[in-house]
């Protein structure tokens, strides 16, 4: 069996079995789009018009729900009908760290129930392989994927040398529930294993893309989207304010070409992969 790294998008998906996985490479095969856009802003208003806005050009939209100062339960009813509307599915980036007990509450309950609505989630490897077991007695019953936080883009992350080894032994050990992982390059690998890398097909998903800054002034690092995915391997560009700004007075025409011109550099350096590659 081929390297995934070396496979398109639509073979990847005939290689997997847990739903989301599944349903994110086939719509990015369908929408030729590897292009994920962060939500970040704190008015319902402004959340729902940019992802009205980016929906075509999207495989994934990715929330952090906790941000939104006027959240109302409807709000996701919203969101679920953009979904279906512009056929792109929901990543809760609410990067779980807590013990197992703690983290399916937080997952399932509260105000933001948010199993019930996002495909995929995070969690940080930090407290052990314990945290899998919490999130996936909550979301392998609904057909959930988690991904692991291998790496970060931020400067000076711990994230880093055995660290995310370890968190790549913790994937392979529940490759039923963790789907991938958030990370600046491919995981194959790394960590010792004795499962060849060729069986093993996790998602990358990678933040910190960019292509008119290197960076903010709180520490985010940018790459282009062809660093990520032709040099890196990466499956998935996770950009935010590079397409929105600040989210608020959205000029719709803007934003719609920022996400199409993102939508493209991405899907450009996917195909110039795979023609490498094959
Ligand atoms: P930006 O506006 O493109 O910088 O937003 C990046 C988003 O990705 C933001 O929601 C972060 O919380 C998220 N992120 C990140 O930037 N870097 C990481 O390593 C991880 C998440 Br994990």
């Amino acid at each position: 069996m081929p390297p995934a790294y070396s496979l398109t998008y639509a073979q990847r998906a005939e290689r997997h079995s847990n739903p989301a996985a599944k349903a994110l490479l086939e719509t990015i095969e369908r929408k030729k789009s590897n292009l994920c856009v962060s939500v970040d802003v704190a008015k319902r208003a402004d959340f729902l018009r940019v992802i009205d806005t980016v929906g075509p050009y999207v495989c994934l939209i990715k929330t952090h729900v906790d941000i939104i100062e006027d959240f109302e339960p409807a709000l996701i009813e919203r969101l679920n009908e953009l979904s279906i509307k512009h056929d792109f599915l929901i990543f809760e980036d609410r990067k779980f760290a807590d013990i197992g007990n703690t983290v399916a509450l937080q997952y399932s309950s509260g105000v933001h129930k948010i199993a019930q609505w996002s495909h995929i989630t995070n969690a940080h490897p930090v407290p052990g392989p314990s945290i899998i077991v919490g999130l996936s007695s909550v979301g392998l019953p609904l057909g959930r994927g988690l991904l692991l936080l291998a790496e970060m883009s931020t400067k000076g992350s711990l994230a880093t040398g055995s660290y995310t080894e370890e968190a790549v032994r913790m994937a392979r050990a529940h490759r039923d529930f963790v789907i991938g992982f958030i990370a600046q390059r491919r995981m194959d690998g790394v960590g010792a294993s004795d499962v060849s890398s060729d069986e093993e097909d996790f998602l990358v998903l990678t933040p910190g893309v960019g292509l008119d800054s290197r960076g903010d002034s709180m520490g985010q690092q940018y790459r282009t989207p062809d660093e990520v995915v032709f040099e890196s391997g990466c499956d998935v560009i996770i950009v935010g304010r590079g397409i929105y700004g600040k989210g608020n007075d959205v000029d719709t025409q803007t934003v719609q070409a920022q996400a199409e011109r993102y939508r493209k550099e991405g899907w450009v350096a996917y195909e110039k992969r795979i023609a490498r590659l094959s």
